[in-house]
């Protein structure tokens, strides 16, 4: 078994029912089980500024499978959620990124583990951070110190 934090985000087609509809699907991925999810959030884009702005959340699961068999699993719900794989940092209907798969720090040609720019993103800390506050980042550091030196004019935490 091993704790896997996933990070979503939606800036396309209803992203608010996006993020809502994924979060259920990640709970139905085979050999896992949803722990739990934070709040919604949103932010404007990070990246080009010619497109709609984030909601973004955090969800922990319990898993069986291998990190790559989990992002297979992430990559055919992007899929089903009609993901188009167009412009890097540009507007995407769903987004699946493997934050932090247990303490595994993993570099090859599909992933990077934990994810490259979680360090640098308020929409990603500040949700892994409330629904895990004594979450330790391999090579970086704790959560909570991470989110106390990031940004977080411009995130808003939805209703
Ligand atoms: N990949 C490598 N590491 C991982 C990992 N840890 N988890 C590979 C998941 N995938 C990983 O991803 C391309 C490839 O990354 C995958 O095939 C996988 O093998 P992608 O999602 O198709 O493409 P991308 O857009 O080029 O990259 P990525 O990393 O998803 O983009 P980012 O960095 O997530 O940026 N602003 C706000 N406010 N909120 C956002 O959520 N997101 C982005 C996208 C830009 N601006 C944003 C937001
Ligand atoms: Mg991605």
């Amino acid at each position: 078994m091993t704790i896997a934090f996933i990070g979503l985000g939606s800036n396309m087609n209803s992203p608010r029912q996006q993020i809502t509809t994924a979060i259920q699907s990640l709970g139905e991925i085979q050999s896992t089980q949803m722990i739990s999810a934070s709040s919604l959030y949103e932010s404007k884009p990070v990246g080009p500024q010619d497109q709609g702005d984030y909601i973004n959340a955090v969800v922990k699961l319990e898993t069986d499978l291998v990190a790559i068999a989990l992002l297979d699993s992430l990559q055919a719900i992007e899929n089903d959620h009609g993901r188009e794989r167009k412009q890097h940092w540009g507007p995407r209907t769903l987004d699946l990124d493997i934050l932090l798969f247990g303490d595994q720090v993993i570099h090859n040609d599909r992933l990077t583990i934990p994810h490259a720019e979680i360090c640098n993103r308020p929409f990603v800390l500040v949700p892994l951070a409330e629904i895990n506050p004594d979450c330790v980042i391999p090579e970086k550091g704790l959560v909570t110190d991470l989110v106390s030196k990031v940004d977080q004019a411009g995130l808003t935490v939805m209703s």
